[in-house]
């Protein structure tokens, strides 16, 4: 959920996500993940990779520099990614192969490669722990340096070398910092902000676009002349009925108040999800990366599988497994005019202030002639998950400054939605299920050595100070809860806000729900689940697709129950749109 919420953990980390914050900066967005210290991000990525060096090595008795090789061949596109794979590794295997040959702990190895430092008056940061690891640390890694300066004929191991100066990497760093920059499509010809590509925040994150050539032809759109000849707003319904001569919108849309949906979250609603396979040495394999172009070009997000707009396939299993089940399958299985009216205005640690300047501009919405919205505003975590552990509580935000932002976008969505639109706002998460359900557990990264719990994850984040959610992915439980407490005085101004002002804005009421997660994990105990089933396994912070399959159900029943009749009637004429139009187009 947070920091970026979500947006920077583990893996995220392991290709460099982190260490794109220039592009955040300039969105507008404030990432509370710092550059860390005794290294920060690039000593994270640094260890995961030689951990999963090392693990893929034993796992197939083979030599490191054979799972080197075997861990580029897994990667797709010899002249990308494989590409950038193949000069990491000549930059770092011969050193790296040596270094591992006197000792193979993956801290001890990144310290002796100038990537993770002990900065003054600090203590190491461990990863996944070893008997006796900081015994004679200091010694070790000074002979382990030596090796290094022995064997790096390019001067590249500088102490205090950033991971994206290293040749491959900066690669990757670069492409991740150019996707990482927008909220609208990249590919739009007519700039009305819905794309006819599937990813760069294309039809993944809002309805493909039926005429790329003309603005006012998109999702949502009111149809023009009853979309008698062709198609304007996107739905696969048009042309006239050759027996009563009325055209098919008219005869089978008018009178059933279609509607769309939007979401204005974070990384749980943008769905963050790193695949688990990325980074077990007993799992990885090429499968595991045939999609990484689209998982790259999606921010790590799965918009398409999420709870408020998932479209329900899933051509991934590779990667992501579980049901697929939204508010947006939902409303167009209720009426089918509404088919591809979704819009995911969802973004990696967003928050109610980054919400209020740069992502919910990207809402793409004609007051005057698109049909009205259901709104879920969500952004469950990124404002108190600020801040690194010496300081979570200064960054969080404040209840005052939480009424102000959420007011703010409240006032903006009354220039923007059409009338009789509902906005819901989300309370926020309480995050110490995270460490209640995983601590105990082995995270993926050290699965093959049956060592590195969640507990120890968060610990070494923490120590890095990159974590992306200090408060909650804690040991400490009085700091978890001191977050916790923070998040119910947020969503306290929200229920506040939403009680005073609900009939207060021209084009929509305003309605509070508790955060939909705690009803999933009752709904999904009380079937003999355990909690951490819907949690991601690599970040230990967000939702997983169980997860968002549940929720979806909970806010839509919640949301009917509060509003009856919010998400409109059902449409007698499904049977026939689906009868005489099929499928009604394709998402991608
Ligand atoms: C690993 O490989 C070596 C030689 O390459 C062999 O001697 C050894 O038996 C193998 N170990 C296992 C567990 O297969
Ligand atoms: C994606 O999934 C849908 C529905 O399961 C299927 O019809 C389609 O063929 C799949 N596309 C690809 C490229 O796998
Ligand atoms: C709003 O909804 C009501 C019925 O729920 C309908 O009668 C009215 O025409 C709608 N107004 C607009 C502007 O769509
Ligand atoms: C846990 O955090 C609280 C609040 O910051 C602090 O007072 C306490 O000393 C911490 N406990 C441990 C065991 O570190
Ligand atoms: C934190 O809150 C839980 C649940 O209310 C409680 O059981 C636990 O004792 C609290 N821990 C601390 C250290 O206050
Ligand atoms: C309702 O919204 C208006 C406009 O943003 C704001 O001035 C007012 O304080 C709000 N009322 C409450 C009780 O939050
Ligand atoms: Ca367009
Ligand atoms: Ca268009
Ligand atoms: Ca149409």
């Amino acid at each position: 959920m947070a920091c970026r919420l979500m947006t920077f953990s583990a893996l995220c980390v392991l290709l460099g996500f982190l260490v794109a914050p220039s592009a955040t900066e300039k969105a507008g967005i404030r990432t509370s993940v710092s550059k860390g210290i005794n290294g920060g991000v690039s000593c994270a990525v640094c260890s995961v990779v030689v951990a999963l060096v090392e693990q893929t090595s034993e796992f197939h008795n083979e030599s490191v520099a054979t799972a080197m090789a075997r861990l580029c061949s897994y990667l797709p596109e010899p002249d990308k990614y494989q590409k950038f794979c193949k000069q990491f590794v000549d930059a770092i295997g011969p050193v790296l192969i040596k270094l591992l040959a006197e000792d193979a702990s993956p801290d001890r190895a990144c310290h002796a490669l100038g990537i993770c430092t002990t900065d003054p008056g600090r203590q190491p940061c461990v990863s996944i722990p070893e008997p006796s690891l900081l015994a004679d640390f200091e010694e070790r890694v000074k002979r382990g340096r030596e090796i290094v300066i022995r064997h790096d004929r390019h001067g590249i191991f500088q102490a205090g070398i950033n991971i994206c100066d290293l040749p491959g990497i900066k690669e990757i760093c670069k492409l991740i910092d150019n996707i990482f920059d927008n909220h609208v499509p990249a590919l739009d010809e007519d700039h009305d902000s819905f794309s006819t590509y599937p990813t760069l925040r294309g039809s993944a994150w809002r309805g493909k676009d039926c005429d790329d050539s003309n603005p006012q032809r998109h999702p949502g759109a009111v149809p023009v002349d009853d979309d008698a000849s062709s198609d304007s707003n996107c739905n696969g319904i048009y042309g006239t009925d050759p027996k009563t001569k009325v055209a098919y919108e008219k005869e089978l849309c008018a009178g059933t108040e279609p509607r769309g949906v939007a979401v204005l979250g974070d990384s749980i609603s943008a769905h963050f999800h790193l695949p688990e396979n990325w980074f077990d040495a007993t799992q990885i394999s090429a499968a595991a990366f045939k999609h990484l172009d689209f998982i790259v070009e999606n921010e790590i997000d799965w918009p398409e599988m999420s709870s408020a707009t998932g479209l329900g396939f899933n051509n991934w299993t590779e990667v992501i497994q579980g049901p697929v089940d939204s508010v947006y399958m939902r409303l167009r299985e209720r009426n089918r005019c509404n088919h591809k009216d979704y819009q995911n205005i969802a973004v990696n640690g967003a928050r109610s202030g980054s919400m209020d300047s740069g992502i919910m501009e990207s809402l793409a919405r004609n007051q005057e002639t698109d049909r009205p919205m259901v709104v879920i505003y969500a952004l469950v975590g990124n404002d108190v998950c600020n801040g690194h552990v010496d300081d979570t509580f200064a960054h969080m935000t404040t209840p005052q400054q939480m009424r102000a932002n959420v007011l703010r976008t409240l006032e903006y969505l009354d220039t923007r939605l059409p009338k009789n639109s509902t906005v819901f706002l989300v309370g926020l998460a309480d995050g110490r299920v995270l460490y209640d359900s995983l601590s105990h557990r082995i995270h993926p990264i050290g699965r093959f050595w049956n060592r590195f719990t969640y507990s120890q994850f968060y610990d070494y984040f923490n120590c890095l100070q990159v974590t992306p959610c200090c408060g909650w992915m804690n040991s400490n439980s009085t700091v978890r809860n001191m977050t916790t407490q923070r998040a119910i005085e947020l969503s306290a101004q929200l229920q506040d806000v939403a009680a005073k002002n609900q009939t207060y804005y021209n084009h929509f009421n305003v309605h509070y729900m508790a955060n939909p997660i705690n009803k999933a994990i009752e709904v999904w105990n009380a079937k003999g689940g355990q909690t951490w089933q819907l949690l991601e396994p690599v970040d230990g912070f967000h939702s997983n697709q169980y997860g968002q399959a549940l929720t979806a159900q909970i806010i839509w029943e919640v949301a009917e129950k509060l509003v009856p009749g919010v998400f409109g009637p059902t449409n007698p004429n499904n049977q026939r749109i689906a009868q005489l139009f099929g499928d009604q187009g394709a998402y991608f």
